[in-house]
């Protein structure tokens, strides 16, 4: 059974700086889905993509994997001599998804877990390299270096699929889109304090970019083909190729 996000349900005297921790791991699977707009669909679109992306012999990345939701999508449309390699720097959440991937029934091909900092990988080999919501929690100028090891380790017509939380330039659509964002959450069962108080613990945690310093970025990497294929308020999805 999917256990309820009420972490913030109570007045903290003092909130700390959010952290991806047991607590956080027991009730993560509800708060993704109650706090992310359109998290449901871009997960669905990984496993279309997947399809058409990983290739024989290859190697998946799925970086910052919580509880691995794209990589057992990943796993139903591999070819079975792949391996997919979920990286997660949570002991909390790497020893949550080793358990679902035990218990669970799926078949397919090899996935290696990897408790490291995404910053630490050697990509190689790689048909596909997805970060949904993860690049958002590094330092900013760390992010260059990431895409471009991803670049890197991709094979030609390799993809990378990047979700990201992303502010804007103009401060009206800025605020509009932050309050649609809240309105989501509420409509979906959180409360004011709630809303209020993980604002506050995720503030210096999560720092969102613009939709064109991520497009720059890419462009800057190699990337040739960049298409933001999803935007639901303050958060987008962009499907980077790199050419044949
Ligand atoms: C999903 N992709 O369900 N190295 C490795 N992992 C990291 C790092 C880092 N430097 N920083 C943060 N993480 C998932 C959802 S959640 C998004 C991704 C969210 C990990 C962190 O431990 C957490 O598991 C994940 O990135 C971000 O498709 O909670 O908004």
């Amino acid at each position: 059974m999917m256990m309820r996000d009420d972490i913030y349900a109570l007045p903290l005297t003092q909130v700390g700086s959010f952290e991806f921790d047991e607590q956080v791991v027991r009730v993560f699977p509800d708060m993704i889905a109650r706090s992310v707009p359109g998290y449901a669909s871009i997960l669905s679109m990984i496993e279309q993509l997947a399809a058409r992306f990983v290739c024989p012999g290859t190697t998946v990345w799925d970086l910052g994997c919580s509880l691995g939701a794209a990589t057992r999508l990943i796993r139903r449309q591999a070819p079975p001599d792949c391996t997919i390699h979920a990286v997660d720097n949570s002991a909390a959440m790497i020893q949550r998804l080793r358990t679902i991937l035990g218990e669970s029934s799926d078949k397919g091909c090899l996935v290696e877990l990897h408790e490291k900092d995404l910053r630490d990988v050697e990509i190689c080999n790689a048909s596909f390299v997805v970060l949904n919501l993860t690049l958002q929690f590094l330092p900013p100028d760390e992010r260059t270096r990431v895409i471009e090891n991803v670049w890197r380790g991709l094979l030609p017509g390799g993809a990378l699929l990047l979700s990201e939380k992303i502010c804007f330039d103009e401060p009206n659509q800025q605020q509009l889109m932050t309050d649609l964002h809240h309105d989501f959450k509420r409509a979906h069962g959180y409360s004011e304090l709630e809303v209020a108080q993980k604002r506050t613990a995720i503030e210096n945690r999560l720092i969102p970019e613009s939709l064109h310093t991520h497009v720059a970025r890419l462009r800057q990497a190699g990337f040739t083909t960049i298409a933001p294929w999803f935007q639901c308020f303050n958060f987008v999805s962009i499907l980077a190729v790199r050419s044949e």
